[in-house]
């Protein structure tokens, strides 16, 4: 079994890595598990990720690291299943992976074969954060951040298509300084640059799990606190006409929790949103405050029921984004729309409380 782990700050690239890295495999030959992973369930990931075919097995309720059990499940359960090769994607907003996943791994199953940890970046995220700290993220978020590229084996700077080429060297460079002696891959999944060479990379016999940084529990529980949580399934019909507009509807459902949070001056992690229906789909991903969100559409989406599952982390407290994100429903369905919802979780994320934590390197 190969055991490949994408960590990386939220909204980084990880699950549309992973969708393309399951395709690049299976035509390899390998038989595919992907794992994603949650506080809470009824991820958008999930639903994501099990459209490309491959087998995906989702561990919510809290993350890899303090969930040990549950992650070493999922992969027994895909291996039964006949999957030779696995890729997971931890919470976005989780680091000290290295001494609580990839030590205990080498130390209780040295027959897994074992990637290098790679940790994606936005390139947006290391100029506001990293680089020029002006950033509305939380500094003890930001130091989460900091600790996930500290312990990666291989850095992967992710959106190389959406900045320039002298931007991209500054970045770079910046990166070396930063972080030195660890392996920079340069990729953009969207144009298909660089994630040939980094799966190649991943899948040679390389060691993993070299760094284990030290890591202030204080700080690193009150980064992921300063987050709401919020993950919702809504039923929808729409009643506006004949044919639906579940693109219009979308749109408008973001830019009304995006002008509050504006308002507010409140950072967004990410806020990503699936919508179904019987003949086509719709992903919607907004990951800054000043960007706009990036919308995709596969089929046809006129069909009148809808099913909307909707994963908002924003630096905001959890009732604060209950009611915005009622308010913002509320808006965009107005006379055309009647929206149900079906599940909901509103949290703030717990203190992380690993079920292992080594603090050295396992041979
Ligand atoms: N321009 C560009 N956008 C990308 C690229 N890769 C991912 N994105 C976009 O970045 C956004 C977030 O991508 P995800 O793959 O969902 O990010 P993630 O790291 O899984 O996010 P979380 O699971 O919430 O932590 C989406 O809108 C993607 O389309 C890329 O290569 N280029
Ligand atoms: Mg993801």
């Amino acid at each position: 079994m190969r055991l490949i782990l994408v960590g990386g700050f939220l909204g980084a690239g990880k699950t549309t890595l992973l969708s393309e890295a399951a395709k690049q495999l299976a035509s390899r030959g390998s038989t595919v598990g992907l794992i994603t992973n949650d506080q809470v369930p009824d991820l958008v990931d999930t639903a994501v990720l099990a459209r490309t075919g491959a087998a995906v097995r989702e561990v919510a309720g809290s993350c890899f690291c303090c969930n040990f059990k549950g992650f070493h499940e999922a992969v027994c359960a895909l291996a039964e299943n006949g999957v030779d090769c696995i890729v997971a994607e931890p919470v976005g907003s989780c680091t000290d992976l290295s001494a609580t996943i990839m030590q205990p791994l080498k130390d209780k199953f040295p027959e897994y074969a074992l990637a290098p940890l790679s940790v994606l970046v936005d390139p947006i995220r290391v100029r506001e954060v990293l680089r020029n700290r002006d950033s509305a993220l939380h500094p003890d978020a930001a130091y989460i951040l900091h600790l996930q590229l500290e312990e990666a084996d291989q850095i992967v700077l992710t959106k190389c298509d959406s900045i320039s080429d002298a931007e991209r060297g500054e970045v770079v460079s910046f990166l070396r300084q930063e972080f030195p002696g660890i392996l920079i891959h340069e990729i953009s999944t969207h144009s298909g640059e660089g994630v040939k060479p980094w799966l190649d990379s991943v899948l040679a016999a390389a060691p993993a799990g070299l760094r284990v940084v030290e890591v202030d529990y204080d700080r690193y529980a009150n980064g992921e606190a300063v987050l709401g949580w919020l993950n919702a399934v809504v039923t929808m019909r729409w009643i506006g006409g004949l044919s639906a507009n579940w693109r219009g509807f979308t749109t408008d459902l973001f830019g009304a929790l995006q002008a509050k949070l504006r308002e507010e001056e409140r950072e967004i992690g990410h806020i990503k949103a699936l919508v179904e229906c019987s003949t086509g789909v719709l992903t919607s991903n907004l990951t800054a405050l000043d960007d706009g969100p990036q919308v995709y559409e596969e089929g046809a989406l006129e069909r009148l029921n809808a099913t909307l599952t909707l994963n908002a982390r924003v630096q905001i407290a959890p009732d604060e984004i209950d009611a915005l994100f009622r308010d913002a429903l509320k808006q965009a369905s107005y006379g055309r729309v009647a929206a149900t919802i079906t599940a909901f979780h509103c949290i703030r994320p717990g203190r992380p409380v690993p079920t292992y934590r080594y603090d050295s390197i396992v041979a």
